[in-house]
């Protein structure tokens, strides 16, 4: 029997649950259940009233609704990603994670705004979120000398699927522009096996 992973395949969230799998050798134990989380599936409401994916169902059969939490569960279960640095540097370190996540949600929530008619858009809300963007990148481009290519934590699988979901909704954005210690270190760490595995069908 294997863990039950419910999923689609271009939601970043997903995307960091495949990636941490797929570092820790633990792919092969999870089988890909897709469901479109806005169509809310009761096979997916039973598991989850938020109906939001990612969700894992262990073998044991133990539901776990949310990628951070999936990722900390994965990582009790399997070896290959490295820990996170003591004392000072591990606040960094987890500073630049939830900065990195925070890119994640709001390109999410840019995509969804999107998909509204155009005459309910809401731009003003739209440019805060472009703008959010643009900053939390300027702080990840500062935070480049302390990303590990060797031996990366779920810290620098945060920023490059953060940085590969902008790639693939919001190319506007342009965001390597200006930013060429990030942009180097994405073009290595985009070809690292996991995140070629899990990479989002071209739109
Ligand atoms: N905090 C959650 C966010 C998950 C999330 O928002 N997933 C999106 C897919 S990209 C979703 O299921 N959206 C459906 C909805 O909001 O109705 C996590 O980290 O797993």
């Amino acid at each position: 029997m294997k863990m039950k992973l419910y999923c689609s395949p271009t939601s970043p969230y997903v995307r960091k649950v495949r990636v941490i799998a797929a570092e820790l050798g633990l792919s092969d134990q999870i089988e890909e259940i897709e469901v479109d989380p806005h169509a809310s599936p009761s096979e997916l409401l039973a598991l989850n009233p938020l109906s939001k994916i990612p969700v894992l169902v262990t073998e044991r059969d133990e539901v776990l609704p949310d990628s951070n939490l999936i990722i900390e569960y994965l990582l009790t279960r399997g070896r290959g990603i490295e820990g996170l640095p003591r004392g000072s540097a591990r606040w960094d370190a987890l500073r630049y994670q939830v900065t990195a996540d925070g890119v994640i949600d709001a390109a999410v929530a840019t995509t969804m705004e999107r998909r509204r008619p155009e005459s309910i858009v809401y731009m003003a809300w739209l440019d805060r979120q472009a703008a959010l963007i643009t900053r939390s990148l300027d702080v990840l481009e500062t935070a480049v000398p302390s990303f590990s290519l060797e031996a990366p934590s779920v810290v620098e699988i945060s920023v490059g699927v953060a940085l590969g979901y902008l790639d693939l909704r919001m190319p506007y954005l342009e965001w390597r522009n200006g930013r060429e210690a990030l942009t180097n270190w994405y073009t290595q760490f985009s070809q690292r096996e996991s995140m070629l595995r899990s990479a989002p069908p071209a739109p």
